[in-house]
C-alpha cells in the first residue's frame, strides 16, 4: 500500500494531540516512517508492539480515555503489522487489533480487513470450495430439564411484522426450521470445518474461553488459531477428535465483523429492525442498533443462567443446542452473584466484570436433590414457570429483555445472537 494514503487514513478524522506520551510516541513513529518508509522495519516493529501492549493494560481502568486508548492500540498494531515482513505475524497483529480494541478509528476496520486479504494472498491459501453437499443427521431432542416445566412456544409460520410488534414480542417463541435456506445452513455451510478455512483464509486468531463456564475459578481466556480451534472440534468433514482436556468455547465474539464473508453468509430477519419494546427501553447504543455475536464450541459448552438488556433473535446454524428460559420476575429467587462474590475478583487486581445478572444455580446439574437443597426458591418460585427447547440446525428463537437464559450445546454447536 502506498505510505501517502496509509497515512492519510490513518489520521482522517482523528486528532492526534492531547493524548500524552503513547500517543505522541506513535505520531513521531508515524511522522518517521512518512519520511523515511524504510525505517518501517522489524525494528520499528518490536516498539510499536510495546506500545501496543501498554494501551491494552490501560483499557480496564482507562475510563472516559478508553476509546483513546483504542485508536492507540488499534494504530499501533497496524504499524507493527505494516512494519513485519512475515506476513503470518502480520495477520495475527490486524487481528488482536480487531479482537482486542474492536479496530477503533475512523476506516480502521476495513484498512485492517484490505492489508489482512492482501496479506493472505501472499501466503499458501486453500483452494475455494465447490459447493458441498453435507449429510443431514436428524437427532432426537433431549428430554426437557426438570428445571423447566414447559416448552417454548413454537409458531407454525413467521408471524406478520405487526402481528410480531402488537403481539408477540413479550413472550419467547420458536420458529423452526426459519434460517435452513441461509446460506450458512446451505451452499455455505458452516458445518463444514473446510469451508469455514476455505472462507476465513490462513493465519487468523480468534478469542477462545477455557473451563466449563464463566463462573468457574480456573475459567480464563486467550486468542488462539482460528484453524487450531476448527481442528479441536468435530465437524462431520474432518476426522473426529478424540476429547481431552479443557472445553474450548468461543462465545460471545463478534465474528462476523472479523470475517465479513461468513456475515454474507446469514439473511438478518427484518425482525430485528422492528420497533418493539417500552418507551424507556434502550436498544444497543451502536449505529446499527444491533449487536451479532457468534457463539462456536463443542458438545457439553454452557452458559450460565443470566439476562441481558436486550431483546434477543437466536439463530442456531450448526447442531443442537438446549435453551433454558425464565420471565424477569424470577430474579429474586435466581440467586444472583452479588458484585463481590466473582470467583475472579478475589485474585485479579484488573475490575472483574459484574456478574450481578448472573445466576449461581446451575439449571442443567445433574443432581437435582443437592441443587434443591441448596437453592430452594429456585424450585419453589421458578421452576414452575421457566421454560425450554433444545434448537436444531435452522431454528430460530426470540426471546425479549430480561428473561434468564442458559444454554447447553448437545453436539458441536453454531449459534448467533442478534442483540436488538
Ligand atoms: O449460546 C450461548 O452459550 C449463550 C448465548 C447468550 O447468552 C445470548 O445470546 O445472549
Amino acid at each position: 500500500m502506498n505510505m501517502d494514503d496509509f497515512l492519510k487514513r490513518m489520521t482522517e478524522g482523528e486528532l492526534w494531540a492531547g493524548y500524552d506520551e503513547v500517543q505522541r510516541a506513535i505520531a513521531e513513529e508515524m511522522a518517521a516512517i512518512a519520511g523515511d518508509p524504510k525505517r518501517l522495519c522489524q525494528s520499528a516493529a518490536g516498539r510499536l508492539d510495546d506500545i501496543a501492549a501498554s494501551a491494552h493494560k490501560e483499557m480496564p481502568r482507562a475510563g472516559v480515555q478508553l476509546t483513546g486508548w483504542r485508536v492507540i492500540h488499534t494504530d499501533a498494531c497496524i504499524l507493527a503489522a505494516l512494519a513485519d515482513s512475515d506476513a503470518l505475524a502480520s495477520i495475527a497483529r490486524l487481528d488482536k487489533a480487531i479482537i482486542i480494541s474492536g479496530a477503533a478509528g475512523y476506516g480502521r476496520l476495513d484498512l485492517i480487513l484490505d492489508l489482512i486479504d492482501a496479506l493472505q494472498r501472499r501466503c499458501k491459501h486453500p483452494e475455494p470450495l465447490p459447493a458441498l453437499d453435507l449429510p443431514r443427521t436428524a437427532h432426537p431432542r433431549p428430554s426437557r430439564p426438570p428445571t423447566a416445566s414447559s416448552a417454548v412456544r413454537e409458531l407454525a409460520d413467521p408471524p406478520l411484522m405487526s402481528v410480531y410488534q402488537r403481539q408477540l414480542s413479550d413472550q419467547p417463541f420458536v420458529l423452526r426450521g426459519y434460517a435452513t435456506d441461509w446460506p450458512c445452513c446451505a451452499e455455505h455451510p458452516w458445518a463444514s470445518a473446510a469451508y469455514l478455512r476455505s472462507a476465513t483464509g490462513p493465519g487468523r486468531l480468534v478469542p477462545v474461553e477455557i473451563g466449563q463456564d464463566y463462573r468457574a475459578e480456573e475459567w480464563t481466556q486467550e486468542l488462539m488459531s482460528w484453524n487450531a480451534f476448527l481442528s479441536h472440534l468435530d465437524f462431520v468433514d474432518q476426522p473426529r477428535k478424540a476429547h481431552s482436556g479443557s472445553v474450548l468455547y468461543m462465545a460471545q465474539h463478534d465474528l462476523l465483523m472479523q470475517f465479513p464473508t461468513l456475515k454474507s453468509d446469514l439473511l438478518i430477519p427484518d425482525y430485528v429492525y422492528a420497533c418493539v419494546g417500552s418507551d424507556e427501553y434502550k436498544p444497543p447504543a451502536n449505529d446499527d442498533r444491533l449487536v451479532l455475536n457468534a457463539w462456536l464450541g463443542p458438545a457439553g459448552t454452557m452458559s450460565p443462567a443470566h439476562t441481558d438488556p436486550f431483546h434477543n433473535f437466536y439463530a442456531q446454524v450448526v447442531g443442537r443446542k438446549t435453551v433454558w428460559l425464565a420471565p424477569p420476575s424470577a430474579s429474586p429467587s435466581m440467586y444472583a452473584y452479588a458484585d463481590s462474590q466473582h470467583p475472579a475478583s478475589a485474585q485479579k487486581s484488573d475490575p472483574a466484570p459484574s456478574m450481578s445478572n448472573t445466576s449461581r444455580v446451575d439449571v442443567f446439574a445433574d443432581d437435582e436433590s443437592e441443587s434443591r437443597a441448596q437453592f430452594p426458591d429456585f424450585w419453589d418460585h421458578v421452576v414452575g414457570s421457566a421454560l425450554s427447547v433444545t434448537l436444531d440446525a435452522g431454528d430460530v428463537l426470540f426471546f425479549p429483555p430480561g428473561w434468564w437464559h442458559a444454554m447447553r450445546s448437545e453436539d458441536t454447536s453454531f449459534s448467533v445472537s442478534m442483540w436488538f
